[in-house]
């Protein structure tokens, strides 16, 4: 079953000039025979007839290319056919794959496979649904930048420096009376805490990784009128990159993911709260309460040239969580500025002329997006629970090792640690290879010296 041949649309549905269909396992040179007469040459695209194998009906005129197991995706010999797009066509070359062997792919199954061939690594393979995935500039930076193995490589490096240690502590337990000595206990130690020092530098980047995956939860309160919605729209239409816009027909706001400079934001405005004629608590500030909890960053409108109420003071001295930025609307009508006691970024802007907005953006990057995710920097980051995961386990045996040998422990005991923690990043690599351990051992040492 392991590479019994799947088929699959691989283009998205609908209307379209061009669909790539794709099928790849043990039977695709049948497949081929049965489909398009003959053989097909490796690597090159041929233009042919595909016919039904059972009805010998033309299906369509389709461009195939061949690729040789292990030279492909997958690892496995593939066939990637370039047939007419639109709701029919496809379906029917998918049809007629399948009736000369093929059964239909799982989800992922082809990057699976990848995997399991051992053509990508598992980061690289969560890369390539990031790339898919990604709406912004920075996701897909970031998603480039994993699939090139970025994280992967530093994984390994970390991963490496900890075998490493394990040879040096092997080779301590090995020859404990070497005339030159064993090998320096500290020399250890400062090697597994400079292993540690860089686990923690990657978890450090989890944060924000999430935020460039989720986007930044980006709320916008004040009071009505305040101009919260006419910002709203005017942030949605900054790029022309609205993702998705859920009315607020059921719910308490309108959230809409977009993209500004770059980098994915998911704006909240208050909805279900709007003003209702001459109740009193319509003055009330409005917020998505159920949303502020979980807030990135809360854009606070108030007009431009006036003072903050007490409520409204009050209220921005008591959110607790993300940024605040103090926004100044309607700058256009303001005669002179008026300050605010409270110690935030303000910025003043006009949805009618546009003024303001462009500084808004940047400062809504700069708060948010701080560290590691500018353009040209080229540290990996943690995007995803299951390497934060990983990465804290690996740190907590890493922790343990330094406190056994700091308690005197037996090297051979405190090395189970090492070991724990080497694991923790193969499986996050998705590389188990304990034999490495051994290699490691004598290329690092010459035994004879
Ligand atoms: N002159 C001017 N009017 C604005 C501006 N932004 C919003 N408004 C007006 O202020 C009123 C309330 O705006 P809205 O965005 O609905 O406020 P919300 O209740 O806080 O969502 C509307 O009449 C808008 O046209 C602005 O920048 N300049
Ligand atoms: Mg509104």
């Amino acid at each position: 079953m392991d590479n019994d041949t799947i088929a699959a649309i691989s283009t998205a549905p609908g209307r379209a000039a061009v669909a790539l269909v794709r099928a790849s396992g043990a039977g695709v040179e049948e497949i081929i025979i049965r489909t398009l007469g003959k053989e097909l040459p490796e690597r090159r695209p041929v233009l042919r007839w595909l016919v039904h194998p059972d009805s010998r009906e033309r299906v369509d005129r389709v461009l195939a290319t061949y690729l040789k197991a292990p030279n492909s995706y997958t690892g496995e010999d593939m066939l990637e056919l370039s047939c007419h797009g639109g709701p029919l066509v496809p379906q029917l070359v998918l049809s007629a794959l399948q009736a000369a062997g093929a059964r239909p792919a799982q989800a992922g199954e082809f990057t699976r496979r990848a995997y399991v061939n051992g053509k990508i690594d598992l980061l690289q393979a969560e890369a390539v649904l990031d790339l898919v995935d990604g709406r912004t500039a920075a996701q897909h930076r970031a998603a480039l930048q994993q699939l090139d193995r970025g994280l992967s490589r530093r994984i390994e490096e970390l991963r490496d420096a900890i075998m490493r240690c394990e040879a040096l502590l092997v080779y301590d337990i090995d020859f404990p009376e070497e005339d030159d000595g064993p090998v320096a206990a500290d020399r250890i130690d400062q090697a597994a805490q400079g292993v540690l020092s860089g686990i923690h530098a990657l978890l450090e980047t989890a944060a924000e990784g999430e935020l460039l995956r989720e986007g930044a939860l980006t709320v916008i309160a004040g009071r009505p009128n305040a101009g919260k919605s006419s910002l709203f729209n005017a942030l949605c239409g900054f790029e022309r990159a609205i993702v998705t816009e859920e009315p607020g027909t059921t719910r308490d706001a309108v959230e809409a993911m977009v993209s500004l400079g770059g980098y994915p934001f998911r704006l909240v405005d208050t909805a279900g709260l709007r003003q209702s004629g001459d109740r009193v608590e319509s003055l009330g500030i409005e917020v998505a309460r159920r949303y502020l909890a979980g807030a990135d960053l809360v854009l606070f409108c108030a007009e431009a040239g006036r003072a903050l109420s007490d409520e409204e003071a009050g209220f921005l001295a008591q959110v607790a969580c993300g940024s605040r930025i103090l926004v100044r609307t309607k700058a256009d009508l303001a005669r002179g500025r008026v300050g605010c006691a409270l110690d935030l970024p303000e910025v003043e802007v006009s949805t009618v002329n546009g003024s303001g907005l462009g500084a808004l953006r940047d400062l809504l990057v700069q708060t948010v997006f701080s560290g590691g995710l500018l353009p040209d920097t080229e540290y990996p980051l943690v995007r995803r629970e299951r390497h934060a995961r990983d990465l804290r386990r690996a740190s907590v045996e890493l922790d343990s090792f330094l406190q056994a040998r700091s308690g005197g422990v037996a090297p051979e005991v405190a090395a189970t640690h090492l070991r724990s923690a080497a694991q923790a990043l193969e499986e996050l690599l998705g590389v188990i290879a304990p034999e490495d351990l051994l290699a490691r051992v004598f290329a690092d040492f010459c035994i004879g010296k």
